[in-house]
């Protein structure tokens, strides 16, 4: 097998619901993504994360399987997603898969058949608890809002869903329950998929004594839980150890010990994580739903006890601003209107050179931005739906609840990948699922591609650039001028040389002095967001979101 040819990659996401459609229906489907490889494959990017495409009932857009082994219909068929994997393999790229199992719908058959009764075989697939003085098992939170239990009438049991009441959990001490999965997956590896990315996979081992949290919502019985190193090992051996696999954990409120864990490769486990706290630093007090500006000295500070914190321990970091959860990052960290491309630029730069694997989400290569809907019947998102109907019942006024919806959805990130500047931004021909973004005139991949400034050609330079700088992915990390509140300064190094990427995150001008400590002889500029950046390094002085990556040896 290959040695671990997953660090020099970079992965693309795609949301097929939003990618691209070609029946006309308002939503994408696979030969959508079909048509438009050969994009994909000009970008630069070496594997494609499609999110879930198996049968679902669809509230949580596909995020609720109801049965891993058919295609959705709505997206095509298993000879279209057979198709889909030929032409990727065929263009040198991989193809990983979402896998789900936290949960399944409760349409999945297993569910339908437990909840039939309480000694029905696939009973214990589940996790059902009795009532305590009439009421749930314990005070646990649904991640989506409200209680984290549901009631059956028939069985008078409760069952857990940590996200939505259609999600219900599946019992991992299950052994049966663990081999159904195991052999799932490895239909998935016989096809050839290149891997899988795990949805909340930290959260699949609950104590089982299933306590009331005094001080919180539950989380920490379930998250990074008692067994959970045992059933990603049991996982590796079972099915990714006899496959050439990447495999990304999504990792939910986890902690930097535990991802050291997960990823070290002698143990076994995966490949490498997500996780979510840089995403949080708008969350004041931990409080997603109020609208606040971001902390940046928070964000440097928490990636860069990554970047160390895995590098030293010879851990491996899924690097991402974006994804189908989150709002738009050049509307989150960067300016969204006048200094769009220069502060989507500049972010690309700041995320692609740190050590790990790069992530980007469709749209991202092009600057999409969030949409800034103005009513509620232009949302879709189950969780934004309850988070407006929460916010609305605590007093808060439509007008505020609508701002924060519109920096906090999750819909930020859904709506339709732009193509062009034809009615709905060439996605579809129909009416679409969720309205398109209004800048789609200005903003689109037809645009892009004859913009030689572009941030689409931005991209595709920092991916040649991993390609050719070892330095990228295995150099060291070091924060410079940690506490000053308009640059994020780092070095990386390796092998007698050495990278400094300095970033300007105000849209002011800033100025640092990079030979303060030492100097660094004749340094080359890589890569700028602007057509002359200063060459010297001695009381240099950036424009609003100016950012350069310079290489010594
Ligand atoms: O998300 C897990 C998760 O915990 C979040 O990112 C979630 O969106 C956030 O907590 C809400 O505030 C994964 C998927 O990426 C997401 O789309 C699914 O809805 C969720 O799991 C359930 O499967």
């Amino acid at each position: 097998m290959s040695e671990a040819w997953w660090k020099k990659s970079v992965v693309y996401q795609i949301y097929p619901k939003s990618f691209h459609d070609t029946t006309g229906n308002g939503t994408g489907d696979i030969q959508g993504i079909i048509s438009k490889l050969d994009y994909l494959k000009k970008l630069g990017v070496d594997v494609i994360w499609l999110t879930p495409v198996y049968k679902s009932p669809q509230n949580d857009n596909g995020y609720d399987i109801s049965d891993y082994y058919s295609i959705e219909p709505g997206y095509g068929t298993m000879e279209d997603f057979e198709e889909l994997l030929e032409e990727t393999h065929r263009r040198d790229m991989k193809l990983i898969m979402d896998l789900v199992i936290n949960h399944t719908s409760t349409e999945h058959e297993w569910f339908q058949e437990a909840k039939k009764s309480k000694d029905n075989p696939y009973r214990d697939f589940y996790i059902w608890k009795d009532p305590v003085d009439g009421e749930e098992p314990n005070n646990w939170q649904s991640k989506f809002g409200g209680s984290a239990w549901q009631y059956d009438e028939q069985t008078e049991q409760y069952f857990l869903h940590l996200f939505d009441r259609t999600q219900a959990d599946l019992n991992w001490e299950n052994e049966k329950l663990r081999e159904k999965l195991f052999d799932m997956m490895r239909f998935w590896a016989e096809k050839g998929i290149d891997g899988f990315r795990l949805d909340v996979i930290n959260l699949i081992s609950k104590d089982q004594t299933f306590p009331n949290d005094d001080i919180g919502d539950g989380r920490r019985f379930y998250t990074d839980g008692p067994r959970i190193h045992e059933y990603l090992n049991e996982m590796n051996q079972e099915v990714f150890s006899k496959y050439d696999m990447l495999t990304v954990g999504e990792m939910s409120s986890t902690s930097l010990e535990a991802c050291v864990l997960y990823t070290q490769p002698e143990r076994q486990e995966l490949s490498m994580t997500f996780q979510f706290h840089h995403l949080k630093v708008d969350y004041p007090h931990g409080e997603k739903w109020t609208k606040a500006p971001f902390d940046f000295l928070k964000l440097k500070k928490i990636l860069s006890d990554w970047q160390v914190g895995m590098h030293e321990e010879n851990g491996w970091n899924a690097l991402f601003w974006c994804n189908h959860d989150q709002p738009r990052a050049v509307s989150r960290f960067g300016d969204d209107t006048k200094l769009h491309r220069e502060s989507a630029k500049m972010l690309a730069t700041t995320l692609h050179m740190m050590k790990g694997t790069p992530y980007i989400y469709q749209g991202e290569e092009i600057g999409m931005t969030n949409p800034n809907f103005t009513s509620i019947d232009e949302y879709r998102d189950v969780e934004s739906l309850n988070a407006y109907k929460s916010l609305r019942d605590s007093g808060k006024s439509e007008q505020e609840t609508i701002a924060i919806l519109q920096q906090k959805s999750r819909d930020n990130g859904r709506t339709p990948m732009q193509w062009s500047n034809e009615k709905h931004a060439g996605f579809t021909s129909g009416t679409p699922w969720i309205n398109v973004a209004a800048n789609y005139p200005e903003i689109n991949v037809n645009r892009a591609l004859e913009d030689k400034n572009s941030i689409f050609y931005h991209h595709q330079q920092l991916i040649q650039l991993r390609k050719k700088y070892d330095i990228i992915t295995y150099g060291d990390y070091q924060l410079l001028f940690e506490d000053d509140p308009k640059i994020f300064a780092y070095t990386r190094n390796w092998n007698g040389e050495k990278l400094i990427v300095i970033s300007n995150f105000s849209g002011d001008n800033a100025t640092v002095d990079l030979q303060l400590d030492k100097k660094i002889a004749n340094p080359e500029i890589l890569l700028s967001n602007y057509a002359d950046s200063p060459q010297s390094l001695e009381q240099l002085s950036l424009r609003p979101y100016e950012s350069i990556v310079y290489h010594a040896s």
